[in-house]
C-alpha cells in the first residue's frame, strides 16, 4: 500500500526547512541593511511565522492528502521567494501585484532574464526532489497528525506572526501606515508578509477609485495653488510655435556628465552640448520614478504629477483623465503630437496610455525596419533609432511635439565591439564597466541625430529636452561604483546618484547656463508650458517652472527621499550636504511632512481618476 503518512514530525521539519531558506535568501540577496541583532530577530521571527502560516494550509486537507499539498505550499513559497529574487536582481525591488499584471514586460526582459540566472541558483530548489523522493516513498499510516495538533500549529503561527508584527512596529512605527518603502517592509513583516500586505494594499486601491468625492480635489486644488511658484513671466512664450524634441535617454545618470575613463570623455556630445549658446545644463535635476521606470518617468514629465508608489500607472490607471503636456500643446496651440520608440506598443502599455495622454501618432517597431544586424539588447539600436526616424520627422505637421525614448542604454548594456567608441572600465563588475560604452555609444547616437536634423532643416526652428529617465546603476554595484567615484556610496550618495541630465537647448538663442537649483522631472510639464506659450488655468501640477524667480530648493522621490538645498533625507536619516552626514532629524521633519501630504495628494489623484472629478465641476 503507497499511502504517504503525515506528521507532525514531518510539518516542523519542512517548516523550519522554508524558515531557513527564506531567512537565509532574504539576508543574502535582498539588501534589507540589518542594523541589529534585534532587526535580524525580527527577520527570523517572519520567517517562521509565515512558513507555518503557510504550510498549515495543508492541515486542512484531507489526511492522505496532506503530505502532498504540504509540499505544494512549499513549492509555491520557493516560486514567491526565487521570483522575487530575480526581480530583485534586476530592479531592485520587489514585486507587486500591479507589476504582476505585467507579466508581458516580464516576459519581454528577453535575454535580460537570463543575465540574471546564475547556475547556483539551482540551490533554490535543491529540496525539491528530496520531497519527490519523500512523496512516493511507502510510509506507514502510523502518526497521522491528530485534529488537536491542528489548533496547536495554527496557535503557534499566530503568535509567532503577531509577535512580528508587534516587534516590527516598536522597530518601526507608521510602518503600515506609510508604505513608501518596500524594503522596509520586506525587512519587517518577511517576503511572505508583504506580499499579503501588498494584495490589501491593491484591493484598497481598486476600492479607492469607486468611492472618489469630489471634496478631495477642492483640497489638492488648494494646496497646489498655495504651494506653487509663479513661472518665469519674462520667459512666457519665447519658444512658440517652435517644434519640441523630447528624448528620453536611457538609464543615463548626471555622474558620467563630464567624466572620464582614461582619458576619454563618456559623452563628449552632451559635454558639449552643455557649454553650446542656447543650453541651460541642470546640474541637481532628479529622476522621480518608482516601479514603472522609463513610463514613470513618461508620466511625471507629461503631467507633473508622481507615479505610484506601486506598480506603474501606465498599467493601473490607463483609463483616468489627464491633463497631458500632449493634449495641452495639441488643443491650445495647434500642436501634432508623436512618440518614437522602436519597441513593441504594448510594452509598459503604451498603446493604451498613450491615447489617454492624448498622442497623435506612436511610431513603434512595426515602423522600424529591425534585423539582427542592427538590434542589440532590447532592440533597434540608437543610431538606427534615430536615422530611421528622419524621413516620418519630415513628414510631421508642424509644429510638432516629438518624443524619442532611447533604448540601447538598457541593462545588461550589451553592444558589439564595433559600436564601442571607448573601452570597457576594468572594475570587477561587468555591469558597471559595459555601462561606460553604451552610454558613450549612445551619445554618438545623438551627435549624429543632431547632424541629420540640421542637415534636414530640422534644426533651427525647434527646441531640444533632453533627460535621463532613472538611474541604469542600481545599489547593487555600489562596490564598482565606489571605484569609480573614489568615494564610499552612504546612502546619502545614493540619493545624489539619482541625479539624471536635464538639458534645454534653444538654437539661435545666445545665453548658456548650468543651472544648479534642486529640481526634478515633475518640474518639466509647468516649465516647458511656459516656455512655448501657453497657460494652463485649471489643472493640478505639483512641479513649477524651473525658470520661476521664486523656484523652491526642494525635490521629493518616489520612496519618500528628498533634497533641498541643505538637506538630504532618506532611511530616515538626515543629512546635511555640507558635511555629508547625518545631523538633527528635527530640521527635516517640515520637509517630511510636505513631501508625505504631497506625494500622498498626487496618488489620490490617480487612485481617484480626480482630474475626471474636476472636469465634471467646471465644464
Ligand atoms: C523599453 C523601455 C525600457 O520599452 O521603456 O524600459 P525600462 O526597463 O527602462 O523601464
Ligand atoms: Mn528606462
Amino acid at each position: 500500500m503507497r499511502i504517504s503518512s503525515f506528521t507532525v514530525s514531518h510539518f516542523w521539519l519542512i517548516a523550519i526547512l522554508l524558515c531557513i531558506k527564506t531567512f537565509f535568501v532574504s539576508i543574502f540577496t535582498f539588501d534589507l541593511q540589518l542594523e541589529s541583532f534585534v532587526q535580524e530577530f525580527i527577520l527570523l521571527l517572519s520567517a517562521l511565522g509565515s512558513s507555518v502560516c503557510i504550510l498549515s494550509v495543508a492541515l486542512f486537507a484531507k489526511k492522505e492528502k496532506r503530505l502532498r499539498v504540504l509540499v505544494f505550499s512549499y513549492l509555491f513559497a520557493t516560486i514567491i521567494l526565487y521570483g522575487n529574487v530575480l526581480y530583485y536582481r534586476f530592479f531592485n525591488d520587489f514585486i507587486t501585484i500591479p507589476v504582476l499584471f505585467q507579466s508581458r514586460n516580464l516576459l519581454k526582459l528577453g535575454t535580460s532574464i537570463f543575465e540574471l540566472i546564475t547556475p547556483l541558483d539551482v540551490l533554490f530548489f535543491f529540496e525539491l526532489p528530496l520531497f519527490w523522493l519523500f512523496l512516493k516513498r511507502k510510509v506507514g499510516v502510523r502518526k497521522i497528525i491528530l485534529e488537536q495538533r491542528k489548533g496547536k500549529i495554527i496557535a503557534i503561527a499566530l503568535v509567532l506572526l503577531s509577535t512580528n508584527l508587534y516587534l516590527a512596529h516598536e522597530e518601526r512605527p507608521e510602518l503600515l501606515t506609510r508604505s513608501f518603502d518596500r524594503k522596509l517592509l520586506v525587512k519587517n513583516l518577511g517576503i511572505y508578509s508583504y506580499h499579503l500586505y501588498d494584495f490589501i494594499m491593491y484591493s484598497n486601491m481598486k476600492r479607492r477609485i469607486a468611492f472618489a468625492d469630489n471634496d478631495q480635489v477642492t483640497e489638492i486644488i488648494n494646496y497646489v495653488k498655495a504651494s506653487k511658484e509663479e513661472s518665469n513671466e519674462n520667459l512666457f512664450g519665447i519658444a512658440k510655435g517652435k517644434n519640441v524634441f523630447l528624448i528620453s535617454l536611457e538609464s543615463t545618470q548626471s555622474f558620467v556628465v563630464n567624466r572620464q575613463i582614461d582619458g576619454q570623455e563618456i559623452t563628449p556630445f552632451l559635454n558639449q552640448l552643455i557649454r553650446d549658446r542656447g543650453t541651460y545644463y541642470f546640474s541637481d535635476f532628479y529622476h522621480q520614478t518608482g516601479q514603472g521606470k522609463t513610463s514613470d518617468s513618461e508620466f511625471i514629465v507629461e503631467n507633473s504629477m508622481y507615479g505610484l508608489p506601486r506598480g506603474a500607472v501606465f498599467f493601473s490607471n490607463p483609463e483616468n483623465t489627464y491633463h497631458s503636456m500632449a493634449s495641452l500643446l495639441k488643443e491650445k496651440a495647434g500642436y501634432y503630437t508623436a512618440v518614437f520608440h522602436a519597441n513593441n506598443k504594448s510594452f509598459w502599455n503604451r498603446d493604451i496610455m498613450y491615447d489617454a495622454l492624448g498622442y497623435d501618432r506612436f511610431y513603434s517597431d512595426e515602423d522600424f525596419l529591425i534585423t539582427a544586424d542592427n538590434s542589440i539588447g532590447w532592440g533597434l539600436k540608437d543610431d538606427e533609432f534615430f536615422l530611421q526616424s528622419i524621413p516620418y520627422l519630415k513628414e510631421l505637421p508642424q509644429p510638432f511635439y516629438a518624443k524619442f525614448i532611447t533604448l540601447t542604454n538598457h541593462f545588461p548594456f550589451s553592444l558589439s565591439k564595433k559600436d564601442e567608441y571607448i573601452p570597457e572600465w576594468n572594475s570587477k563588475d561587468g555591469t558597471v564597466n559595459r555601462y561606460f560604452t553604451t552610454v558613450r555609444y549612445q551619445d554618438e547616437a545623438l551627435k549624429v541625430f543632431f547632424q541629420k536634423l540640421k542637415e534636414q532643416g530640422l534644426y533651427e526652428n525647434s527646441i531640444f529636452v533632453l533627460y535621463g529617465d532613472h538611474y541604469g546603476i542600481s545599489e547593487n554595484h555600489n562596490k564598482a561604483m565606489s571605484q569609480f567615484l573614489e568615494k564610499k556610496i552612504t546612502p546619502f550618495e545614493t540619493i545624489n546618484l539619482q541625479k539624471v541630465p536635464l538639458i534645454l537647448h534653444f538654437p539661435g538663442r545666445n545665453e548658456t547656463r548650468t543651472v544648479t537649483s534642486v529640481s526634478g522631472q515633475i518640474d518639466l510639464k509647468p516649465t516647458l508650458l511656459n516656455l512655448l506659450g501657453v497657460s494652463v488655468e485649471n489643472d493640478i501640477m505639483f512641479g513649477s517652472d524651473l525658470f520661476s524667480e521664486e523656484k523652491k530648493q526642494f525635490v521629493i522621490l518616489r520612496d519618500g527621499s528628498f533634497v533641498t538645498d541643505q538637506f538630504i533625507m532618506t532611511d530616515n536619516k538626515c543629512y546635511d550636504k555640507n558635511t555629508a552626514l547625518p545631523t538633527d532629524q528635527s530640521i527635516c521633519m517640515p520637509y517630511l511632512e510636505m513631501a508625505k501630504k504631497e506625494l500622498d495628494f498626487s496618488d489620490q489623484v490617480i487612485y481617484g481618476d480626480l482630474l475626471r472629478v474636476l472636469g465634471e465641476e467646471n465644464p
